[in-house]
């Protein structure tokens, strides 16, 4: 039954545009009503209508400790007792800007914002101040907010909605944001080669995870690492999704690759609005009042975010065996895949980051990932979603576990993930 959904849909349509506050929520790209969400805990959301799902979108990520745990919603509470917001200085942001130097020691001094767009336009503009360049390099594909000199050949909604270049973004705001393509070390090197001297950072996910998941093949973030190096530009990494997810020090733990600046968001404010860039210190001089880098926001720091980051990253950093845990949870999920559709479909995986892709090619790049089959998406989606489980409502996104997915909540999905693929007419 979706029948308040659909009159708040109705509703929502009247006044937001589209009927929803982001795009990919409007379930469009699969055909069907957007659930609107009344409560979640653990692995589970109800809808207004009161149907149950497991849970695998988890905010897009940052619920890694599943929804409303008691630890983090209890510090909350008493947070919200001294007040929402101060625009001034707490201890609470100091002590998160060491948990965060301490578990990804690159970050070694960062800044607190409001979400992750904001932190990558702001760690943009420290790159650029610091090297006083002002050409950057992205990845076709990859995502990195809204900002206007990021919505360029953009993954996530921009993918699903089929606009990877924003209406509204003058050429001259983009026309120094080139364009790579992922996993390919010529379309670099190329950049560089046509640009000489003029590349302030090259920016990257380092698992693309909003073309759908990308992993990096074998040297491709050492050898981005090294050109960066070689050439007078920073290497920033996006880490809005990997953060704290991929292991407690993110990609850069995982890899081995260490960057000159980080971004992070919501995860690092245990899913509340915030977001955080950061790097050396050498670098993070340049902003403002230190240096010229201008940057400012009266709810950056927020008092209650904060305190639901720090109850978070405690939480984890507490028990890291909890990504050996996801790790397991997600092989399962690719086992299953492969099982029922083999090959029919490609499944890319890394720890609790998932995305099965309707094409038989490799998935490895924006190229192979749009050669999808975005109709059979749509119905596996659908199959799910009638069957009590929820997912990214786009191809281009991740499935997203957490730590509370339980192993028979796991074999459950599994099943009707089977159940799914079987019943598509490859
Ligand atoms: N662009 C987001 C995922 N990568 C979706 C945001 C949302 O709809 O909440």
């Amino acid at each position: 039954m979706e029948t308040r959904s659909k009159e708040l849909f109705e509703r929502a349509k009247q006044h937001i545009p589209g009927g929803v506050n982001s795009p990919v929520r409007t379930f469009q790209a699969v055909g069907r009503t957007p659930r609107f969400i009344r409560s979640a805990r653990g692995s589970r959301i109800w809808d207004a209508d009161g149907n149950e799902y497991i849970d695998y979108v988890c905010s897009w990520g940052p619920g890694i400790l599943g929804h409303a745990d008691s630890r983090v919603i209890q510090k909350v509470k008493e947070a919200c007792d001294l007040g929402l917001t101060y625009g001034a200085p707490t201890e609470k942001e100091v002590e998160l800007a060491e948990l965060i130097a301490e578990l990804i020691p690159s970050m070694e001094v960062s800044r607190l914002v409001s979400s992750g767009t904001e932190a990558v336009m702001s760690a943009v503009r420290a790159a650029r101040g610091y090297t006083g360049k002002d050409k950057i390099i992205k990845f076709r594909g990859c995502y990195h907010g809204h900002s206007d000199g990021l919505l360029v050949k953009a993954g996530s909604g921009a993918l699903t909605t089929s606009v990877p270049d924003s209406a509204g973004v003058p050429a001259d705001y983009t026309k120094n944001t080139l364009v790579a393509e992922f996993n390919d070390k010529d379309s670099v090197e190329t950049l560089f080669q046509s640009n000489p001297g003029e590349i302030a950072a090259v920016i990257v996910e380092p698992v693309a995870a909003n073309m759908g998941v990308v992993l990096p093949e074998k040297g491709f973030l050492e050898f981005l690492r090294d050109i960066t190096k070689d050439k007078g530009a920073l290497l920033i990494f996006d880490e809005v999704i990997t953060g704290f997810r991929l292991a407690l020090g993110g990609a850069q733990e995982y890899f081995h690759v260490t960057p000159d600046l980080t971004t992070l968001g919501k995860i690092v404010g245990g899913g509340m609005p915030i977001g955080a860039y950061g790097g050396k210190r050498e670098i993070m001089q340049m902003i403002s009042p230190d240096g010229p880098v201008y940057q400012a926001g009266t709810l950056s720091g927020n008092p209650i975010a904060t305190t639901a980051g720090i109850e978070t990253l405690k939480i984890l950093k507490e028990d890291p065996a909890v990504y050996e845990r996801l790790e397991t949870k997600g092989e399962k999920m690719v086992q299953a895949v492969r099982e029922a559709a083999g090959e029919h479909v490609r499944v890319n995986q890394i720890g609790s980051l998932l995305s099965v892709f309707f094409t038989k090619k490799e998935v490895r790049d924006y190229k192979s990932a749009a050669s999808s089959d975005v109709g059979l998406y749509a119905e596996y989606f659908g199959y799910l979603l009638d069957h009590g489980i929820y997912t990214a409502p786009s191809q281009f996104e991740a499935m997203f576990l957490s730590d509370v997915h339980t192993e028979k909540e796991i074999e459950t999905t599994c099943q009707i993930m089977r159940e799914a693929l079987c019943s598509l007419r490859f």
